[in-house]
């Protein structure tokens, strides 16, 4: 028995490069329920991170009571994190559930049947249809729902109603991520493979805290550096983050920009490469285009220039290029710190840039993996409920629309493509001034999760708008709707979901849903019959009424693109392990990784985007990119660095930053009914470095009031490892509190700790990306506190003054996480031990 709360990673399962990792069983159970009692496992992956890990539930009396790792998981092999452990199954069964429908009456929300709440709905979207047409509705979905939720959403969206103001909170997440690979390599898709790791020399973690985001990810990484011959690490982060020890340890380097400023980083590595001559001449002569362009943008950037901008040590610059320029295979991961910064597709894209220079890309090893953050943010990118087209395709491609037109029986005039997509940003820009008359949200808590919350309160709030809240609980931004519609959850559902590695996992139905809820497919299509959606031939558009059928649909959409599912099927998918696709004729078992042959999605009539201009987000026409020629090359681009939209002032004199804890979960609405995690993190607090905190006389715990231009929040400080000039912040926490059984229900103030209220309403123009990693901000000591921080010890959290190891034994209270090593070999994908690349 493990206390995984303290123990955030298990016991290390170290082993040499080239081999397979080792299987380890991670495991927990309800308190009191023991293995024997178990009625059944239901195969299924964790949804509370991108990782995907594969995990089986297990039932007992119809209720969801625990979850065990799946051994034969190429994305785990049997691990999971403190989060799926202790976060996965407790939220189903809490008392505060929907279970039926909410409308508004008298300003109230009160329970009514499914009838009356869908009536309501259909009502309004049919007048407002009559009177202003489909620009009048906008979607705000999600990056959690499965791939045949956000399928049948599209279709309705695209071909039922024929909006273009369709997007996910997947804009506020892994949009970069997107971006970044069309700019480069013309279609979404990630290029790497979690195999990279067992092959590589270093790895590049940039913006990435990956120990508390995707622990079992980090710890297959610690089972490497751990090893002989471990991988270098290197850190792109303005807090000593674990990746930073370990970026110690390994004999890497620790880069702590300030933040805001990752392009004139990568700018000096970049020009680093061309001045070393680390450059794969031939390679990127043969594989890629505009090396002339890059070679002038990145020319000022010496590491001198990069040190004054960033902060960071000229000579760490140049260690940190040199293991790039001087490894056979790097391996790169990034994320928010890059993604919500603002210039976030043109840093995220430097990072392809280092990788294409050196020929690194599509061989074990060598690899990048844009990381997505939600679980299934890949697949609203590929289903196209976040705006983009089904499978890739490129909106501003008219024979790309007409093959949808065609497979959905439906005029191509139908389908919008007029103009970009809406993004998120720019939907509730039309809420706000009243072009949007209907905006139906789902899975997403925009009220605590989207930046500068006061003004996302008053526009939900408003009289203006019609909102639809489709949720598993009464969150803060369900409070604000006209419409509450209670929906399943996961494990009470059947769905597909695409983790960041493009690994396709089928997730089983293990429970019934509580009291009247149903699953977001139900509902979705309930919506679709009552509005009466027909075909060109009279047909009613959604004929599906399964999740498979609606799978299969989607296989069918998905032929000759990139993300081609067509040779994937739910029964395949019952099999050992996930699969990444393409999976087809030519890749009957999935493919590992992209791009081997170096040959890129880029040919004109092929590719998702024409592209853009890194600096200012302007177009590249058709006519443009034609004359390029890219034929599968890829794209070489860069931007030169400009500032961010707000810099510290006499008045607002520290950088504000915001991110997670590894114990919480978003709006923590699962997270938050977990006692064991509840109580690892209770509550929300703010790192300051121990310079900023003595020149205001704060001493640890102490309450602080931190405020921006557009709002403030008084929590506790936590005199932190974060550098000099910056202020962190964790976003997770609103106004629900936990129940006393979870060990919340103390707090008396819970409206002033929310992070957002700081942040900006600005995003990056290619991306359309919200930055949430840079504001200016002042803190100023209120009172004493009674106690340290609540901020956990065991993280980038921990107290500046703790050098030792970072470990606070918090006892669990409810069941317990067990693990089991077995030092087999397991399948890794492909099943077939003999491809040296596994
Ligand atoms: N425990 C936990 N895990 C999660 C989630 C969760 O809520 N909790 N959410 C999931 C989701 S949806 C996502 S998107 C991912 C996010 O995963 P991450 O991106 O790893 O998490 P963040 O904490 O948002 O940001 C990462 C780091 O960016 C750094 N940073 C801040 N500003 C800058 C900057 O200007 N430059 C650089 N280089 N770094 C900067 C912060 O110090 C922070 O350590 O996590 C996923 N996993
Ligand atoms: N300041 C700051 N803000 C941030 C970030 C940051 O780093 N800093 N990160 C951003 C990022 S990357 C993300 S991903 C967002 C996350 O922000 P949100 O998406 O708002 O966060 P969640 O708490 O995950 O909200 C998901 C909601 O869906 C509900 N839900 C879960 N499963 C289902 C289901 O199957 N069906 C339905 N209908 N509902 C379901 C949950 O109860 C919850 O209310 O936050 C963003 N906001
Ligand atoms: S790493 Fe992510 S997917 Fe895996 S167990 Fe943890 S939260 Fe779940
Ligand atoms: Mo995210």
């Amino acid at each position: 028995m493990s206390d995984r709360i303290a123990d955030i990673y298990g016991t290390r399962t170290p082993h040499s490069r080239g081999t397979v990792w080792p299987a380890r069983v991670d495991q927990y159970l309800d308190e009191g329920v023991r293995e024997g009692d178990v009625d059944r496992w239901v195969q299924s992956a964790c949804l509370l991170c991108s990782n995907g890990c594969g995990v089986d539930i297990a039932v007992r009396d119809g209720r969801m009571v625990g979850v065990r790792g799946r051994a034969t998981d190429v994305v785990n092999h049997g691990r999971l994190g403190p989060k799926g452990l202790y976060g996965s199954t407790p939220w189903a069964s809490a008392g505060d559930r929907l279970t039926r429908p909410l409308v508004r009456e008298g300003g109230r929300l009160v329970e009514t049947d499914w009838q009356t709440a869908m009536d309501r709905i259909v009502h309004r979207s049919t007048s407002l249809l009559e009177e202003k047409g489909p620009l009048s509705h906008g979607f705000y979905t999600s990056g959690q729902l499965f791939l045949e939720e956000y399928y049948a959403l599209a279709v309705i969206g695209k071909a039922g109603l024929g909006t273009p103001h369709m997007d996910g909170n997947t804009r506020l997440c892994t949009a970069t991520s997107a971006a970044a690979f069309k700019e480069s390599f013309g279609a979404d898709g990630q290029p790497g493979s979690y195999t990279d790791i067992e092959h590589c020399d270093a790895i590049f973690l940039y913006g990435h805290n990956m120990p508390e985001t995707q622990t079992v990810l980090w710890a297959r990484i610690l089972d490497r550096t751990r090893a002989e011959d471990p991988p270098r690490i290197v850190c792109v982060d303005p807090r000593r983050t674990l990746v930073a020890l370990e970026a110690e340890r390994t004999g890497g380097v620790h880069l702590a920009p300030r933040a805001g400023t990752n392009l004139a980083l990568m700018n000096g590595l970049t020009r680093e490469l061309f001045a070393n001559e680390w450059v794969d001449d031939a390679w990127v002569g043969a594989h890629t285009i505009g090396v002339d362009d890059l070679r002038q943008v990145v020319e000022p950037c010496t590491p001198e220039h990069v040190a004054a901008v960033c902060g960071v040590d000229a000579d760490d610059l140049r260690r940190a290029a040199r293991i790039f320029g001087e490894s056979d295979n790097v391996l790169s991961t990034v994320l928010q710190g890059f993604y919500q910064s603002h210039q976030a597709t043109a840093a995220s894209v430097a990072v392809h840039n280092l990788h294409l220079l050196r020929a690194m890309i599509g061989r074990p090893g060598a690899g990048v993996l844009q990381m997505n953050g939600q679980p299934t943010a890949q697949n609203n990118r590929e289903c196209g409920a976040d705006g983009d087209l089904p499978g890739f395709r490129n909106w501003d491609n008219p024979r790309h629309v007409q093959e949808l037109a065609a497979a959905w029986d439906v005029d191509p005039m139908v389908i919008p493509h007029w103009a970009p997509p809406t993004h998120a940003m720019q939907i509730f820009s039309y809420v706000e001034t009243g072009s949007i008359e209907f905006l139906w949200i789902s899975a997403t808590n925009p009220a605590v999760s989207m930046p500068e919350s006061a003004r996302i309160r008053r526009i939900l709030g408003g009289e203006q708008c019609f909102v639809v809240v489709q949720d598993l609980f009464l969150t803060e931004t369900a409070e604000l709707a006209d419409v509450v519609l209670p929906a399943a959850g996961w494990g009470e559902k059947t769905g597909c979901f695409t983790n960041v590695n493009r690994t396709v996992h089928l997730s089983e139905k293990a429970v019934d849903p509580p009291g009247e809820a149903r699953s977001d497919l139900d509902i979705f299509v309930m919506y679709a019959d009552a509005m009466g959606f027909t075909t060109s031939s009279g047909r009613p558009l959604i004929e599906w009424r399964t999740p498979e059928e609606a799978f299969d649909a989607w296989k069918a959409v998905t032929g000759g693109r990139p993300v081609d599912y067509t040779g994937l099927s739910y029964d395949k998918l019952r099999g050992p392990t996930g699969i990444p696709w393409p999976v087809n004729d030519e890749h009957p078992d999935g493919t590992d990784r992209l791009y081997a042959d170096g040959v890129f999605p880029t040919d004109t009539d092929y590719c998702e985007t024409y592209g853009h201009d890194l600096a200012t987000g302007g177009t590249v026409t058709e006519t443009e990119h034609r004359a390029l020629r890219p034929a599968g090359r890829a794209f070489l681009k860069g931007a030169p660095y400009t500032p961010p939209h707000e810099e510290p002032s006499a008045d607002y004199p520290l950088r504000y930053t915001t991110g997670r804890t590894v114990y919480h979960f978003h709006t923590r609405t699962k997270t938050g009914r977990s006692g064991d995690l509840n109580r690892a993190a209770p509550d929300a607090w703010v790192e300051i470095s121990p310079t900023d905190a003595d020149d205001r006389g704060i001493a640890e715990g102490d309450w602080v009031r931190v405020e921006s231009p557009r709002g403030a929040i008084e929590v506790c400080a936590r005199v932190g490892d974060v550098m000099q000039g910056a202020v962190f912040a964790p976003f997770h926490y609103g106004h629900y509190e936990p129940s006393a059984k979870d060990g919340g229900g103390g707090h008396d103030d819970a409206d002033h700790r929310l992070a957002n209220e700081l942040t900006m309403t600005v995003w990056d123009p290619v991306s359309k990306q919200p930055t949430f990693k840079t504001a200016a901000c002042q803190v100023t000591r209120l009172r004493a506190g009674d106690a340290p921080a609540p901020a956990p010890t065991t993280t980038a959290s921990a107290p500046a003054v703790d050098r030792g190891p970072r470990r606070r034994p918090v006892p669990t209270s409810g069941g317990g996480a067990t693990s089991s090593t077995v030092l087999t070999d397991i399948p890794s994908y492909p099943l077939d031990p003999s491809r040296e690349d596994h």
